[in-house]
């Protein structure tokens, strides 16, 4: 009885540490993702880079002073919304860059930043040298917190990455 018991309460224990690993590990809950990005696009990059944001979340989010990063001519923020711009959870929305702002041959990453600052998003480090519609995405469409995976393939702007 006495080894038996010693059993149930290690298992117990090895139970509550496994717990509490997972629930360390476990991200904190998304709203809104950078769910595409198109760094080079098919001909001139001016005015033509985009960002996809989705609200992968179960809550509506106004994304008001919301800002993306950039890194042309060197490391800036644009915002995304001057006013109330809502998000509903499912919806995306294509936030075009004025200008010339990411760079297609280094490491580019995107941050999304809320109204105060704080990091919502942040991209891997991308590079695109290839002048076409191929766009990095997160797969599946909103992306897998739990093993997140962006591939370069046929842009799927303002829709569901394919
Ligand atoms: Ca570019
Ligand atoms: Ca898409």
């Amino acid at each position: 009885m006495r080894v038996r018991g010693m059993v149930v309460l290690l298992a117990c224990v090895l139970l509550g540490t496994l717990f509490a690993a997972f629930a360390a590990d476990a991200p904190a809950a998304r709203t809104i993702v950078i769910n595409e990005v198109e760094l080079n696009p098919n001909g001139l990059d001016r005015d033509a880079e985009w960002v996809e944001l989705l609200n992968v979340g179960s809550t509506t989010v106004d994304v008001v002073g919301w800002s993306l990063t950039y890194d042309y001519p060197i490391d800036g923020v644009e915002i995304i919304a001057t006013e109330s711009l809502v998000i509903r959870p499912g919806q995306r929305v294509v936030f075009r860059y004025e200008g010339l702002r990411l760079r297609n041959d280094a490491n580019t990453v995107i941050r999304l930043l809320d109204a105060a600052g704080a990091v919502i998003d942040e991209t891997p480090a991308f590079r695109d040298v290839y002048d076409n519609a191929k766009t990095w995405q997160r797969v599946p469409d909103g992306g897998d917190p739990l093993l997140p995976l962006w591939l370069l393939r046929d842009g799927t702007k303002n829709a569901a990455n394919a």
